[in-house]
């Protein structure tokens, strides 16, 4: 709650708060954009050392000697052709040929996307990813893709780590370019939580396309692949790679959640397939699907659908490496894993062990063991610097069958509950996650749905309603905005439709719509959009990716363009720098340019004076520079 308040306080919400400087060596000739540059980032630094970031106030910090994480050396002079090159040359279906007749099991690597969304609250920067993309491109050329995108990464890059998750897409890009990038799109939802015009969806994937993007895994989530042709076709228009993709929920053994059955699943596979998918994902974004149904599920799929299958689970329960094992008996064709450093529990499962499980094998991974250890060394160097951000889950849990909430969701929503002071009632919320899936109709629960589903869960326990309180007709229940949004059908459409009694509770009588919400929103006039916003910050150059991080996010990308012009690019300070600032002694690189580094010192810190104004004292590539910052504590 802390945080968000802070957030929400109208000092970071109109950016009325200053940080003043005085530049003491204005030399003539150095008033460039570089030199500019370089005093906005010292302000960042000197503002963050004297007041701390907001992320990590009140957080564990990183332990006293984490190491600073040094990316594995090359162990060749230039990468190795990859899948990339297949795509290249061969196009999509090129690819999913190559896949259909390769032994191996192919292995996406997620730890840049849903393996830190999962464990870490998607707070990793790109600076951390950019390093390790060299040694992933030359020591792991046979990697299928590297999930790098999507998903929550795009709103928390501008919103909580002042950075353009574009620029990041185009650095990794270039540093990888034997390897296909993968990202994870939410069909008509993009990378937001609500329903977006499909023109705005349209631009979004070709930008995504242009900036670098290989693989979209596209998804819907109530699993309507009506609402999933706009984006499943934008994809095909780019000459991508299409993963049309279905979301397993419920449990395809058990004769009680029948809604969800192997005919379902095998249906929505032949849908997504006459949609034009090239390749078919298979989604168990909460970790549910088990071993044994896991074979049965992938069998079916593969015999009725004949499209590759790409699967990717969760390793809540603990069982994720036994399920991926099990799917490649039966003839997998990719699987999704974490590096380890970054795997297991709510994250992906670990990469190395699947790996070694499978060396000798028939479906032997083909990937290099030792590289994996040394990249996975890395990334255990950077997660010691993201201690404010683990969620202190000590363990895996067979809970997650009970309350299906996505691995992605698990440790954000017992966050929320904790701002709520629910945290010591985390099992209560999760029963109650549960009773609201049944009362919902019993619904596919992936973002944004599972928010919405979460957000019902913790009012209700916060509020002390039970389900019995809430489906009474004659009790007056307030509901969260998220829940009448998707009873009105802004999020589409569950298979069956809504529950009709309990959707005329929440929108007291109003008729929900049932076609799909794309089909009635006007298109967005783009060209007068770019100029509005150009307006609105101060005649800021709007290119194609800003204009499409702000259609996704406007405010989130305003807030992002303001701090961006008082602070530049911060980006690629050490995330240590970001999140805590500099000590005297202190000494860091920071590339601001292709080649252009600056070496900053931190000299001293003065006492805040009794105006409220501390100076922080640096040295910049060898000249004293002096920073003077309100001190806000
Ligand atoms: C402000 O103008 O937002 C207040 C100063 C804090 C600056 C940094 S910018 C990146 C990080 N994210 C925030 O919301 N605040 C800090
Ligand atoms: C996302 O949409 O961010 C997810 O990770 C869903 O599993
Ligand atoms: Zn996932």
């Amino acid at each position: 709650a802390f945080v968000e308040n802070l957030l929400k306080h109208p000092m970071f919400l109109n950016n009325e708060y200053h940080t003043k400087f005085i530049d003491e060596t204005p030399g003539l000739f150095d008033f460039k954009p570089r030199q500019d540059r370089a005093t906005k980032i010292l302000t960042y630094i000197a503002d963050i050392t004297v007041n701390g970031h907001p992320e990590t106030a009140g957080r564990p910090k990183p332990h006293a000697d984490a190491r600073d994480p040094v990316p594995p050396a090359l162990r060749a002079d230039a990468p190795v052709p990859g899948t990339r090159n297949i795509l290249e040359e061969f196009g999509p279906e090129g690819v999913a040929n190559w896949m259909a007749e390769e032994k191996r099991l192919l292995i996406t690597d997620t730890t840049m996307r849903d393996g830190h969304q999962s464990l870490l609250a998607t707070r990793m920067r790109s600076i951390d990813m950019i390093n390790a993309a060299p040694a992933y491109a030359t020591n792991l050329p046979g990697l299928f893709s590297m999930e790098c995108w999507g998903g929550a990464t795009f709103d928390v890059a501008y919103r909580f780590l002042q950075e353009c998750p574009w620029q990041r897409l185009r650095d990794l890009r270039q540093r990888m370019p034997n390897i296909m990038t993968q990202m994870l799109l939410r069909g008509s939802n993009g990378v937001g939580y609500t329903n977006y015009p499909d023109n705005v969806v349209q631009a979004f994937v070709k930008q995504a396309a242009e900036t670098g993007i290989d693989v979209f895994r596209v998804f819907d989530s109530l699993n309507w692949v009506e609402n999933m042709r706009v984006a499943m076709d934008a994809v095909i228009d780019t000459g991508k790679i299409c993963e049309g993709t279905i979301c397993y929920t419920g449990d395809i053994q058990n004769p009680d959640r029948a809604k969800y059955d192997l005919k379902y699943y095998v249906d929505m596979g032949r849908e997504l397939k006459d949609a034009g998918a090239h390749i078919l994902g298979l989604k168990d974004m909460a970790g549910l699907l088990k071993p044994d149904a896991a074979r049965i599920l992938i069998k079916a799929l593969k015999e009725d659908v004949g499209l590759p299958i790409h699967f990717h689970t969760h390793d809540t329960a603990g069982i994720a490496s036994a399920t991926i094992l099990a799917a490649a008996d039966v003839g997998v064709d990719a699987v999704d894993c974490a590096m380890d450093a970054l795997s297991g529990n709510t994250s992906q499962a670990t990469l190395g062990t699947v790996v070694e499980a499978l060396k000798g094998s028939e479906r032997d991974t083909g990937l290099d063991i030792g590289a994996v250890r040394e990249m996975s060394n890395y990334w255990e160097a950077v997660r010691g610097h993201y201690a404010a951000f683990e969620s202190g889950l000590q363990a895996p849990a067979s809970e997650v069958y009970l309350h299906e909430m996505p691995g992605g969701q698990f440790t954000n929503l017992k966050a929320q509950a904790r701002s709520l002071g629910l945290e010591e009632r985390w099992h209560e919320v999760a029963e109650m996650y549960a009773e609201v899936n049944q009362m919902f109709g019993d619904i596919v629960k992936v973002t944004p749905s599972s928010k919405v589903v979460g957000d019902m869960a913790l009012m209700m326990v916060s509020q002390g309603l039970s389900r019995a309180d809430v489906e009474d007709p004659k009790k007056e229940v307030s509901f969260p905005e998220s829940v009448v949004d998707m009873m009105k059908g802004n999020l589409g459409q569950p298979p069956g439709g809504w529950p009709k009694a309990i959707q005329k509770k929440i929108l007291k009588g109003e008729k929900g719509e049932t076609e799909r919400p794309g089909k009635h929103l006007p298109p967005v006039d783009l060209e007068a959009t770019r100029k509005a916003l150009s307006k609105e910050l101060d005649g800021r150059e709007i290119d194609d990716e800003d204009l499409n991080g702000y259609l996704m996010y406007p405010k989130v990308f305003t807030d992002y363009a303001r701090r961006n012009a008082t602070y530049g690019p911060v980006r690629t300070l050490p995330t240590k720098t970001f999140f805590y600032g500099m000590q005297p002694g202190d000494e860091i690189s920071v590339e601001i340019d292709p080649g252009k580094t600056l070496e900053v010192r931190c000299q001293a810190i003065a006492d805040t004076n009794n105006e409220g104004i501390a100076k922080v004292f640096f040295e910049l590539n060898g000249q004293p520079r002096t920073v003077r910052v309100t001190d806000r504590a």
